[in-house]
């Protein structure tokens, strides 16, 4: 098999290299900052897919004098054949001396064969300082792209695009920080369309990457589906002795469940959190809320977490269950003390804690103590009564998936997990929707799914994942 290609990300200092590298590569861990000189050495980072490198991207420092390197080069060459031989002199030459220690750091990796991929900043006006470094790359004879990454808000792109086409080979504008994923693969295209040697195995690069993306949708289903079984179905449950239950108010009990109860909640959404960010190489994501802010909108059960995610009785009414299915009926069987079983109490109904559980919207996980049995009697708190806490979980998991599964590796900002809109879930085909109300309905009246229903939530989910991303994209 030809080997993975190489491509040496080169331009001049702070114009966004370390951030293409960060993109194309899908490493997030690559530094990034707003100081000139951040990269001073060349380094390799390979893109595999399973354990298979597709190409590898070098990330160098910026030219810190060109026009002495250019000036050398023009004393030192006879003819335009030897052009590229004489890039390689001067750096096998100079790579002692340390006033061109970075142009030998990103000349290096050129004259071992590495494709060149020239970035400037299209915010900024072009300047002719630049044509130094464009010849010395030219002389390179290495095949070429050029990106204009717009770092600012001004845009001199046109002027850059027709000065840099004198030089490169082929233009292309892409943002290392919000270029979408289609991007990256038009631009191994376009290599491949430039070296013949490589444009097979580019090819297959660009399937690799394309079926990665397609699998990490399906685990990413997969792990949101499970997800929802857990919390859905999550009891938290204490064995006691009679002398134990006497000596503790119920109050006391069911408050101490129901604390730990929430405390499952949140750290459970966090882990599935970890896990998508996880399965986007995404390792160093920081989010606006920290875990257990629970006076925070951005907390599970805050009312804005309610209002933005959970569904109307209206949209419950279209997937066939009846508004007589939420809310209403768990509450009415709590308040009667009915069908709950021996001993059943309401633990710590409304109000403590402030924002807990939705105001009175929803029915409330409750205590229960089972029957005496050898002089133990087990304490239970939960599964959550009502469907609308499935929800809730639901669009926050799949909102919080697409803007991993969209954020590009360059991406420092703080993960914005702001409020949307709850009325994307109507797009879902309705027998989607019908499988993700009966599984909410089954977790919680037996605690887990069987296989075969798990898998059938695991498809729905993938197709609310779709839906999503389509309603997005339909709001720009
Ligand atoms: N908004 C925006 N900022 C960017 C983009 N690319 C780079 N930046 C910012 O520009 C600054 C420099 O980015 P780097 O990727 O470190 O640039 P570099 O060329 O590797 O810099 P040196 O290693 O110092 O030569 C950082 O503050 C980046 O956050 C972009 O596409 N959009
Ligand atoms: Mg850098």
């Amino acid at each position: 098999m030809t080997e993975a290609p190489v491509f040496a990300v080169v331009g001049h200092p702070n114009k966004g290299k370390s951030s293409v590298v960060a993109t194309l590569s899908q490493n997030d861990a690559i530094a990034i900052a707003l100081e000139p000189g951040t990269t001073r050495h060349s380094q390799a980072y390979p893109l595999r897919v399973d354990g298979e490198v597709l190409y590898t991207l070098v990330d160098t420092p910026g030219f810190q004098r060109p026009r002495q390197v250019l000036e050398w080069l023009q004393a030192h060459s006879l003819s335009a054949s030897d052009r590229a031989e004489t890039v390689a002199a001067f750096v096998r030459q100079h790579r002692d001396e340390p006033r061109f220690h970075d142009e030998c750091e990103l000349l290096t990796p050129l004259v071992e064969g590495a494709g060149i991929i020239y970035v400037v900043d299209g915010s900024v006006p072009y300047s002719t300082e630049n044509e130094s470094e464009m010849t010395i790359l030219r002389w390179t004879g290495q095949p070429s792209l050029a990106l204009i990454n717009s770092i600012g808000c001004d845009d001199y792109s046109d002027d850059w695009h027709k000065a840099l086409g004198q030089f490169f080979q082929v233009v292309r504008k892409f943002n290392a920080v919000t270029a979408p994923f289609n991007q990256h693969l038009s631009l191994l295209k376009a290599f491949g369309q430039l070296e013949p040697a490589w444009e097979t195995v580019l090819d297959q690069a660009v399937m690799h990457l394309s079926d990665q993306r397609a699998q990490r949708k399906e685990q990413a289903a997969r792990l949101i589906a499970t997800a929802l079984e857990d919390m859905m179905g999550w009891q938290e449950k204490r064995t006691l002795t009679t002398g134990q239950l006497t000596g503790t108010s119920r109050e006391t009990l069911a408050e101490d469940l129901r604390q730990r109860w929430y405390q499952h909640q949140r750290q459970r959404e966090q882990s599935l959190r970890l896990a998508i960010e996880q399965l986007y190489q995404h390792h160093r994501i920081q989010r606006q809320e920290a875990e257990l802010a629970w006076h925070s909108e951005h907390d599970l059960f805050s009312e804005t977490s309610r209002q933005t995610w959970g569904v109307s009785k209206a949209y419950l009414a279209t997937a066939g269950f009846g508004a007589g299915a939420i809310g209403g009926a768990g509450i009415d069987a709590i308040a009667l003390g009915s069908s709950l079983g021996t001993g059943a109490l309401i633990g710590g109904l409304l109000g403590a804690a402030g924002s807990y559980f939705y105001g009175d919207r929803l029915s409330l996980p409750v205590l229960r103590i089972g029957p005496l049995s050898h002089g133990l009697q087990t304490a239970s708190f939960g599964p959550v009564q009502d469907s609308q806490f499935g929800y809730v979980v639901l669009g926050r998991a799949v909102d919080h998936w697409w803007q991993v599964s969209h954020r590009n590796h360059a991406g420092r900002d703080l993960l914005d997990l702001e409020p949307t809109d709850r009325h994307w879930l109507e797009d879902l085909e309705p027998e989607y929707r019908h499988e993700i109300q009966r599984a909410f309905t089954r977790c919680r009246k037996q605690c887990s799914l069987s296989s075969d229903q798990r898998h059938r939530l695991t498809m729905a989910v993938e197709a609310a994942l779709d839906t999503y991303g389509q309603w997005r994209q339909a709001r720009g």
